[in-house]
């Protein structure tokens, strides 16, 4: 009985060990395809669901009109219109608010990123398919050699549909896999008033990362929003949280835009004023309009999407992680407080260096005319607002007569006749 009972038991374990065997990877497949489409399917409904009370045709995307990322992509968020004037004088030649014109601020600047693949020589990298016989052959990174290369300033610059350019860090097999190991950061060295930072992934989008912003040159790093698809365990801040008007300055988080899918093409954007009740006041909100301002933009990318795989180390997968991005872009007004219409490079007094600064009127001075120029403060400085330009005026007939000896030229110039 014995002797019969024994291979009974053994055809029943040979198929059960044959289906475990064969079930790993073909459920990984299964997994995979579902992600692809399923994201697919409900992209359009994901990515793009903000209201549209600030949303303004400002900025002309890049790209050609075939290219096949943008399809859906909207055409910009501006600030909330505040009657600003291109002109600081009326046809009167009275002063009015005024401000530099709306643009994208990260065009064409560099970008410094803590880690960009083949920086320390060739590396190679795989691309992600989402099906393992889909893979494409592995290429070779090489910071040095510039069809290898995908350095920080190529997330800048001008793409077509037949040169898109990117930049993209070390692969997961160089040890790419903690928070804050790679920050991207952008620092105009100068106020600007943000409205909104849009990144267009070349990987994956991450699973987990953040916008950060800087006020002064050396202050600590503000967060602006979190993404992640567990904010509360990488981040502390519960998914999909939002402001009120008691708190209307507070960074949220939300899972939204951290699907494994798409592999590639994936957009972000984050608009400063989307969902804060304040922003439908905006000019007569302080807290809101220091909330804009920025003189640096840092994005730490945290953690990569990944199918789970990575677990397994093999070589070709761990290589096909990575974080990669085609465009980083923020929509921004250089900050002036309404008394310049643009904003000028000049050389550094101490460096040569160029920088950024407004060119004031007004009366007033300083990169970000945030004060009077001599013999024009009869009142105190203020902000141009739409009623009031608040230019500054000159000091009595007496004051003025008496530093006008003083060798400054410059001042008497500055004078509007
Ligand atoms: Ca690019």
């Amino acid at each position: 009985m014995g002797s019969k009972k024994t291979p009974s038991i053994e055809q029943q374990t040979i198929p059960k060990m044959e289906w475990t065997r064969i079930s790993t990877p073909l459920l990984l497949l299964i997994f995979r395809w579902s992600l692809v489409f399923s994201s697919r399917s409900s992209r359009s409904s994901n990515e793009y669901s903000y209201s549209s009370d600030y949303r303004e045709p400002v900025l002309h995307d890049d790209y050609d009109d075939d290219y096949e990322y943008d399809e859906d992509f909207p055409a910009s968020w501006n600030l909330p219109s505040t009657d600003t004037k291109s002109s600081c004088y009326d046809e009167n030649n009275q002063p009015q608010r005024c401000a530099p014109e709306f643009s994208n601020a990260a065009a064409y600047r560099n970008i410094h990123a803590t880690n960009t693949c083949g920086s320390q020589g060739p590396r190679e990298f795989c691309r992600q398919m989402g099906t393992p016989w889909a893979r494409e052959p592995c290429e070779i990174c090489d910071a040095t050699v510039p069809h290898r290369a995908h350095l920080p300033h190529h997330m800048t610059d001008f793409n077509t549909y037949r040169n898109l350019t990117w930049w993209m860090s070390d692969t997961m097999e160089d040890g790419i896999d903690k928070p804050g190991q790679v920050n991207l950061t952008l620092d105009f060295r100068k106020s600007f008033d943000i409205s909104y930072v849009r990144l267009r992934f070349y990987s994956s989008r991450p699973e987990s990362f953040s916008i950060y912003k800087r006020t002064h040159l050396d202050s600590d790093w503000t967060p602006y929003q979190f993404y992640s698809a567990t904010c509360n365990e990488t981040y502390g801040i519960p998914d999909g949280s939002y402001v009120t008007r008691d708190n209307e300055t507070l960074p949220l988080c939300t899972s939204e835009f951290s699907d494994l899918s798409p592999l590639t093409g994936g957009t972000v954007v984050f608009s400063t004023l989307e969902g804060r009740p304040g922003s439908y006041d905006f000019e007569k909100n302080p807290k809101l309009q220091e909330w804009v301002i920025a003189t640096a933009i840092r994005i730490t990318l945290d953690k990569m999407n990944t199918f789970g795989d990575e677990i397994f180390e093999d070589p070709l997968v761990l290589k096909s992680y990575f974080f990669a991005i085609s465009d980083f872009s923020i929509g921004a007004r250089c900050r002036c407080y309404g008394h310049a219409s643009d904003c000028i490079f000049v050389p550094d007094e101490a460096t040569g260096i160029l920088r950024l600064v407004c060119r004031c009127e007004h009366h007033t001075m300083g990169d970000d005319c945030d004060s009077c120029l001599p013999l024009f403060n009869q009142r105190p400085w203020a902000p141009a607002t739409t009623t009031d330009a608040n230019e500054c005026l000159r000091e009595s007939a007496v004051v003025f007569f008496l530093f006008s000896f003083v060798p400054s030229g410059h001042v008497l110039r500055q004078e509007k006749v």
